[in-house]
């Protein structure tokens, strides 16, 4: 049987890759999208998604709901401007039309709509800000029964994380950082999590050997879709600054279609909500349990992407 997942993103070039790349996997049942405007403008991303399921999707028939939801930090607008650079790319303007259904909820809404009428647990994939499911769970406890686990990228545990701002002490993760207190709100619910934090992400960085593995299969049309996207960011050359681009979400992604790339272990985590160390998360025993993802195989990760990706 497939397995049925939500995925919600919030419009990066990560984002909309993994998007491009659950389309692909044989054993998912993609049930529902939301997309939420924290590193990304909402309208291109909400366009870009819809075009992916359009292009890439075999017909997969696939509602994209926009989110409501604002965050306590807001994300660089550099970073923000991504999701338009995707969503004007030919490849997806191609056919003058898009198909695949906006839907009328809001994304916190339509996540509920979708579990509640869902005969099977879903697998939640997010890989932005847990805003909308936080605000979720507020709405309609009861979904918690109907949630497989909730795999995210969020969080780490390494002295620094990549929040680089005035105010902040830098030890937390964007995504947490961008609603500290939503991610506490779903740390108190009894939803199993697989954590893809920055431990296991800052192993899969963007380098000038990866995009050449891809330009030279560019005639794979797939293959080519990665190459444009992930010319849009900057890689990891001579040293690592605070916009360089690693293979968050999509790592957090390939492990739903392929767990063994990672391993895992359990450790017992707090967030906290507010203050200079605000979405720091931490390893504590008065925490809850998480499965903590702390080791990627990087070149099975990137044969598996790319595989998946090539579309001949
Ligand atoms: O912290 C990682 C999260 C991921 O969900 N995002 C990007 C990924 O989609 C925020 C982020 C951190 N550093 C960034 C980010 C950068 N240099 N450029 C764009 N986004
Ligand atoms: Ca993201």
């Amino acid at each position: 049987m497939k397995k049925k997942v939500y995925l919600n993103h919030d419009g990066g070039v990560d984002d909309l890759i993994s998007l491009f790349l659950l389309l692909q996997m044989e054993d998912i049942n993609l049930a529902g999208v939301g997309v939420i405007p924290a590193d990304c403008y909402l309208e291109p991303a909400v366009y870009a998604s819809r075009k992916i399921i359009d292009r890439f999707g075999k017909g997969q028939n696939i509602e994209v709901a926009a989110s409501t939801s604002r965050g306590k930090n807001p994300f660089p607008k550099d970073w923000r401007m991504h999701a338009f650079f995707v969503d004007a790319l030919p490849i997806l303007n191609e056919s003058g039309k898009i198909e695949a259904k906006l839907a009328e909820e809001a994304a916190h809404e339509h996540l509920v709509k979708v579990l509640r009428k869902s005969d099977e647990k879903i697998t939640l994939v997010f890989v932005g800000p847990l805003t909308d499911l936080a605000r979720a769970l507020e709405i309609a406890p009861d979904i918690e029964q109907k949630i497989e686990k909730l795999i995210w990228m969020g969080g780490t545990f390494l002295e620094n994380g990549n929040v680089e701002e005035p105010e902040h002490d830098g030890t937390a993760e964007w995504n947490a950082f961008w609603d500290p207190e939503a991610v506490k709100t779903v740390w108190d619910s009894s939803i199993e999590i697989d954590l893809i934090a920055l431990e296991s992400t800052n192993m899969v960085p963007l380098t000038i050997d990866v995009r050449d593995r891809w330009a030279a299969e560019r005639r794979d049309i797939g293959i080519d879709f990665l190459g444009q996207c992930y010319a849009m960011v900057p890689p990891l050359v001579h040293f690592q600054t605070n916009s360089t681009y690693f293979l968050w979400d999509v790592l957090t992604t390939a492990t739903v279609g392929k767990p063994e790339l990672v391993k895992k272990q359990e450790v017992k985590s707090i967030v906290h909500p507010n203050g200079a160390s605000q979405g720091k998360t931490e390893i504590s025993e008065s925490g809850r349990p998480v499965q903590f993802v702390y080791e990627v195989n990087r070149d099975d990760f990137f044969d598996y992407i790319t595989n998946l990706a090539r579309q001949e």
